[in-house]
């Protein structure tokens, strides 16, 4: 018998039958295969959490409610026709009272992988064909890179992470990684579109096994795999860029710098040398001055500067880095320190940016554009940078400023939202529920009742990949897999693209959104234009219906040795970047020229809005990065994710003075807490951690509840205490590793966890 595949953001499974239902197994050719995989079935299968029809919030069917939309309101069941007709309705309704920029279908989430079945995809394809809707802009995952770089490189962050000197070549030339932020094996679990091969660890493996040195420049030891026991400079959480500037002003004070380089290959060295040396402010960036502020001995920063400049060093960030306030610093100073060593473009030296923060960064693959489903043309030119979602809803018509422009919030009245969850990624949110009940109308299509869909309108089932036959496709993979239907779907969930052709009918754009074709049909076309993309790329394809037996398709490993801006070091007058200055931009005129208050010219260290440098003595940095057992929220129902629960709740590390100057021990409950409102978790104690911080990963399904007047998410989504706030206003992206929040023991009984149940559904009103 053939053998089938199912593959997803955490990697490609082979699917066996047994009397119990489905198995999932790693594919054996994985070198780090996830875990992630192991709750994928049974978070599928189980109908407790899963939408199993279409359902509509009572009180807004009733009287159009919107202010019970975060009250555990019950919902009424529907049959598709019905609460389809009512979708049509909505959208027609606003657009004739609003106009099109009145929906808001920014709908940011990771959704699944399977090129066909893209939620976003499918949505923006039948929205642009019904006059558009207002966008987004940007990720969580990096905005303030994504603003950034274009002015100070000329390149965008994909053109960036696209040229990212790749690990392979690392392994070989790098004599010293400085991982600002680690590069962690829970994070590279990950990859948008699907992952075939898990490839980051391997590399670095390979690297240690060479000789190389790692240095983990983090708040947390962990964030690099421990067995290569790199060293650990443990800094004070958000002060990167003070440090940076101390290890820049060693080398200028020892004369280390290469000011040949500079003057070559960058704009404004000696404006930025001004700063740093403080003839500008009268404050020189020394290693004392930095020390200070980032909490790291004077001695310690200098060696680590001397160190670097006797190495082939590679000066690597993880993309977290910038999710904080001022992120945009941290990125600009971390290339600014590559340049003033002057290793840019050589094999092995140079600027990182992400390694590790998905598998696919630094990947060496054919990087063959694959075809994705075509979305049209929004005709709505209206958009927000992503994370300033909670303002747009409770501001319509307020200013704001946003890469060098002001512009002006729409008037949101429809929300429709497909793939993503809100109530898991952004951030304060009590803030959110409050902005949230602001639109007249919430529409979602989910899988599963997160806080989300329980927090809609009108919540229409999907399915899950498992539930249908997709096609995995990844320009920065070198695998291809055709995703088999594991299992049929729960309920009367339906894939998004169905839901959306049913839903064109009724605006008589059926055959313009379908083209005439099934879905089969749709998936073998793009299979058909792939196979073009793949001969242009030198690829002989096999036939569909032999991949299809075959189940996957691995293309020969690619050779495209890459190294960050080879081009323009080999030729900067032939190959110049596209910035204003055709060089690396330290003074960026651009940026300077927008006179922001909060983004000078060039980098600049400036205190965070929240840090442990001014804060009260108890208070505690919460970093809130990314689960290893699950991707954000998605799988938080299943098994994988319960073995990182405590009683139901997420666990949070501290250090053991932290603990033992609360009372805290292990597995006790503490409860995590500041002006935005708090979270309990189950504490485990570590010294992997700074005592000034505390570490609690995104994820928990939102479960507030109002405790002694204060709104506590029982669960453990830490959003509910980060702060909401653009890193400037440069880039507006969000700053989820800024929050300063208090820890106590929680003495009192622990309330019921009821993020994992269906809200109560009835069918009649
Ligand atoms: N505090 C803090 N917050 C953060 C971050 C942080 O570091 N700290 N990180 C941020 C980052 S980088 C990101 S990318 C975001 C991630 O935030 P999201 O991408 O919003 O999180 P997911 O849980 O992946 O949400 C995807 C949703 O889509 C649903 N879904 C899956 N497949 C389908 C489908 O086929 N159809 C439909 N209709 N729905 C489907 C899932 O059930 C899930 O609810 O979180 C951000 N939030
Ligand atoms: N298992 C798993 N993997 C994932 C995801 C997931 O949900 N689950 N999500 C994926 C997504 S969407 C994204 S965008 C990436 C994000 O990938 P990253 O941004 O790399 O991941 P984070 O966990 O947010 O942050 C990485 C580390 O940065 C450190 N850090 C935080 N603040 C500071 C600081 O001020 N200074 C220094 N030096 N270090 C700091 C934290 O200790 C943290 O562990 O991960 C991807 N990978
Ligand atoms: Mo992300």
């Amino acid at each position: 018998m053939n053998r089938r595949y199912t593959s997803a953001h955490w990697g490609t499974y082979e699917i066996t039958d047994t009397p119990d239902g489905p198995v999932l197994k790693s594919v054996s050719d994985d070198p780090s295969p996830s875990s992630i995989g192991n709750g994928w079935v049974d978070a599928s299968r189980d109908t407790r959490t899963r939408v199993l029809k279409p359902a509509i919030r009572k009180s807004w069917l009733a009287s159009r409610d919107r202010g019970k939309r975060c009250s555990n309101d019950s919902f009424v069941e529907v049959d598709w026709d019905t609460a389809l007709d009512l979708v049509a309705g909505e959208l027609k309704r606003v657009r004739a009272d609003h106009g099109n920029e009145a929906i808001y279908a920014g709908s940011y989430g990771w959704a699944s992988a399977g090129r066909f079945h893209h939620a976003q995809s499918q949505m923006r394809r039948f929205l642009n064909l019904i006059g558009g809707y207002t966008y987004s802009r940007e990720t969580y995952s990096h905005a303030a890179a994504e603003v950034l770089f274009p002015h100070i490189t000329g390149l965008t962050n994909s053109q960036l992470q696209a040229q990212m000197t790749d690990l392979q070549t690392i392994s070989e030339h790098t004599e010293l990684l400085v991982a600002f932020g680690g590069i962690s094996g829970r994070t590279a679990q990950i990859a948008s579109s699907g992952v075939a091969r898990h490839e980051t660890e391997h590399w670095l493996s390979k690297a240690h096994e060479r000789g190389m040195k790692a240095i983990n420049v983090s708040p947390i030891k962990g964030d690099y795999a421990a067995e290569n026991a790199p060293e650990w400079i443990p800094l004070r959480p958000n002060t990167d860029t003070a440090l940076m500037l101390g290890i820049a002003h060693e080398w200028h004070r020892r004369g280390l710098h290469n000011e040949a380089f500079l003057h070559r290959f960058c704009n404004g060295w000696p404006k930025f040398e001004a700063y740093l040396t403080g003839a500008k402010d009268g404050q020189p960036k020394d290693a004392a001055w930095a020390a200070k502020i980032c909490d790291i001995a004077p001695e310690a920063i200098r060696e680590l500067a001397c160190r670097m400049s006797t190495h082939t060093t590679m000066i690597a960030l993880t993309w977290g880095m910038q999710r904080a306030d001022h992120g945009e610093q941290t990125l600009w100073m971390g290339l600014t320190l590559a340049a003033m060593l002057g290793q840019i473009g050589t094999p092995g030296g140079g600027f990182g940016f992400g390694y590790g923060s998905t598998d696919v960064v630094g990947k060496r693959s054919h990087r063959i554009p694959w075809p994705a489903v075509p979305q049209g043309q929004n005709p709505v030119d209206s958009f927000i940078p992503v994370a300033r979602i909670a303002d747009m809803l409770l501001h319509p018509g307020q200013q704001y400023q946003y890469n060098g422009e002001t512009r002006t919030y729409p008037d949101t009245r429809l929300v429709y939202w497909v793939g993503g969850n809100p109530y898991h990624h952004h951030q304060d949110l009590m803030r959110l529920e409050h902005a949230w009940c602001q639109p007249e109308t919430v529409i979602t299509h989910e899988p599963w009742w997160t806080a989300t869909a329980k927090r809609a309108d009108i919540v229409l089932p999907s399915t899950t990949p498992l539930e249908r036959c997709d096609l995995m496709t990844n320009g920065r993979e070198n695998g291809l897999v055709w995703m088999s239907k594991v299992m049929a779907p729960l309920g009367e969930a339906r894939d998004d693209h169905a839901i959306f052709a049913d839903l064109a009918k009724r605006f008589d754009v059926q055959d313009a959104f379908t083209e005439g074709r099934s879905t089969d049909d749709w998936i073998e076309w793009l299979w058909t234009e792939g196979e073009k993309a793949a001969k242009a790329s030198g690829h002989d394809m096999p036939t569909f219906e032999d991949f299809k037996a075959e189940g996957r398709l691995t293309l020969p490993a690619s050779v495209d040795r890459r190294i960050l801006f080879s081009d323009f070091i080999a030729d900067p007058t032939g190959a110049p970047l596209p910035t204003e200055t055709g060089k690396i931009e330290i003074v960026c005129p651009p940026i300077a020229r927008m006179g922001l208050p909060d983004c000078a010219g060039h980098p600049t260290w400036i205190t965070p809005t929240e840090w442990t440098g001014n804060a009260a003595p108890q208070d505690l940095h919460l970093i809130s990065g990314q689960p290893g057992t699950k991707l954000h929220s998605q799988l938080d129902s299943g098994s994988h994710a319960a073995t990182r629960k405590r009683k139901g709740r997420e666990i949070a590390t501290l250090h053991p003075d932290t603990a033992a100057a609360r009372g805290i021990e292990e597995g006790d409950f503490i409860c995590l807490k500041n002006a935005r409102g708090a979270c309990l978790a189950s504490a485990e104690v570590s010294d992997g951690i700074r005592s000034d911080a505390i570490a609690l990963a995104t994820g928990a399904w939102f479960d507030p509840q109002l405790i002694n007047g204060t709104w506590t998410c029982v669960h453990g989504n830490p959003n509910i205490l980060t702060l909401d706030k653009g890193t400037s206003s440069l880039a507006q992206g969000n700053i989820a590793h800024t929050t300063l929040v208090t820890v106590e023991k929680w003495e009192g009984e622990l309330p019921e966890v009821k993020a994992f149940e269906a809200p109560e559904v009835t069918s009649n009103l």
